[in-house]
């Protein structure tokens, strides 16, 4: 039975290669971090207490700016594969902190690298590296390829950037076989709801739920290629599968603004949508029945990435993979899960402002 490692088992990403290793018949080790409140939401259907049953999934508490815990880890599970998807994945965060971004997202990936070293595992243990379109920032090129320089354009991909660069190095270096996924922009139901698509998606079934009353975005103009992660993560998996190391791109090859999306988002559940260019425009105005979506620069970038559009071909060609969930029926998947929570928040709501019979 082969063993995966898989850092940032609790977010998006995570969660689902979890259950997919799982389904492939891997016995599965999720590095968490200690939090004040739970923080396994995202796999707790896949987890067994393992003292009272059965099962191939096992979580160590760790950090990626603690090498202590990490040379622990990787020397307590021996692992076949090394998924390191632990980060703070969050751009505009990584500005109000940008050393504690570099030394997760940089650094923590340098604290993986020399532990498969430290552990004598170069030749066993295969790494997945969760490299990133913000790589391509200021784009030079679109739309991006495996060959498209590089131009990052906020701490977080400047922190990757040196993971991206380590990654290769200790392939060519000590002969680990690393892997670069350039992956870009990927959604799904347990996306965090602080990221764009998530943000629409919540927002606009709060809005129909009379829950909330308007929804206040960014850069509307940006323009992503989307994918699911359910798709993208399986080609984390065909990566190590290959006979050789190789970086490829993961995308979809489509792309949408953070405009039409919400458009697209409200036409699915029949919201009609107000735009108003700033909050402070759409002070005063009643409204009407109607979604009002306006601009609040908080949520404006110091430097922007506006465009980004990946070319899969070399995925397709050499690891034969395209994806199978279309925009669409993802933007679907993803207001739905979110009609059915804000439908639960307003009975929830109902049920507490009954009067008490007693
Ligand atoms: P999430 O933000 O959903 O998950 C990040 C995970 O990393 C969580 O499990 C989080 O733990 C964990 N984590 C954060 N900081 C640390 C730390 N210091 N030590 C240990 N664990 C930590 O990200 P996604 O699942 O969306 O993305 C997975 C990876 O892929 C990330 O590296 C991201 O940068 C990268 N990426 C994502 C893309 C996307 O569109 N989703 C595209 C390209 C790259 P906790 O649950 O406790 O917060
Ligand atoms: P991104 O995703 O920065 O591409 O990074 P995010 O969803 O945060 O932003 C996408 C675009 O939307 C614009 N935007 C807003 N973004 C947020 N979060 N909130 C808003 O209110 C808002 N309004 C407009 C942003 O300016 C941006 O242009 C994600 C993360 O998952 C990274 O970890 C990953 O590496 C990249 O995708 C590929």
């Amino acid at each position: 039975m082969k063993k995966a490692l898989i850092t940032g088992i609790t977010g998006q990403d995570g969660s689902y290669l979890a259950e997919f290793l799982l389904e492939k018949g891997y016995e599965v080790h999720g590095m968490r971090r200690r939090s004040s409140l739970f923080n396994t939401a995202r796999i707790d259907h896949l987890y067994k207490d393992p003292s009272q049953e059965a099962t191939n999934l096992f979580l160590h508490h760790g950090d990626l700016t603690d090498s202590s815990s990490i040379q622990r880890i990787v020397a307590e599970v021996q692992p076949d594969e090394i998924y390191n998807l632990a980060a703070q994945s969050h751009v505009a965060v990584s500005f109000e902190e940008p050393e504690y971004t570099a030394n997760s997202d940089a650094l923590g990936t340098l604290r993986i690298l020399e532990a498969i070293r430290l552990q004598n595992l170069e030749k066993k243990c295969k790494f997945y590296q969760a490299s990133t379109s913000e790589l391509y920032g200021l784009v030079q090129e679109i739309p991006q390829t495996e060959k498209t320089p590089f131009y990052p354009r906020s701490p977080y991909a400047v922190a990757k950037m040196y993971s991206y660069w380590i990654t290769i190095n200790y392939r060519e270096a000590y002969g680990i076989f690393g892997c670069n996924g350039i992956l870009f922009n990927h959604e799904s139901p347990r996306r965090g709801e602080t990221f764009v698509t998530r943000k629409i998606t919540r927002a606009l079934a709060r809005i129909k739920y009379g829950l909330q009353k308007r929804l206040l975005l960014g850069n509307m103009d940006a323009k992503r290629d989307w994918g699911h992660a359910k798709d993208y993560v399986e080609m984390q998996w065909l990566m190590l599968q290959q006979d050789s190391p190789q970086d490829f791109v993961i995308a979809t090859g489509e792309q949408y603004s953070v405009r039409e999306f919400v458009e697209i988002a409200a036409k699915f559940i029949d919201l009609e949508i107000e735009w108003r260019g700033t909050a402070e425009e759409e002070k005063g105005y009643d409204q009407n029945g109607r979604c009002i979506v306006a601009v609040d620069k908080k949520y404006y970038r110091p430097t922007e990435v506006e465009t980004l559009l990946g070319n899969p071909k070399l995925a397709k060609d050499l690891l034969g993979w395209t994806p199978k969930i279309k925009f669409k029926e993802m933007v679907e998947e993803m207001m739905e899960t979110d009609l059915n929570e804000a439908k639960i928040a307003s009975m929830v709501n109902a049920m507490e402002n009954e009067p008490n019979e007693k």
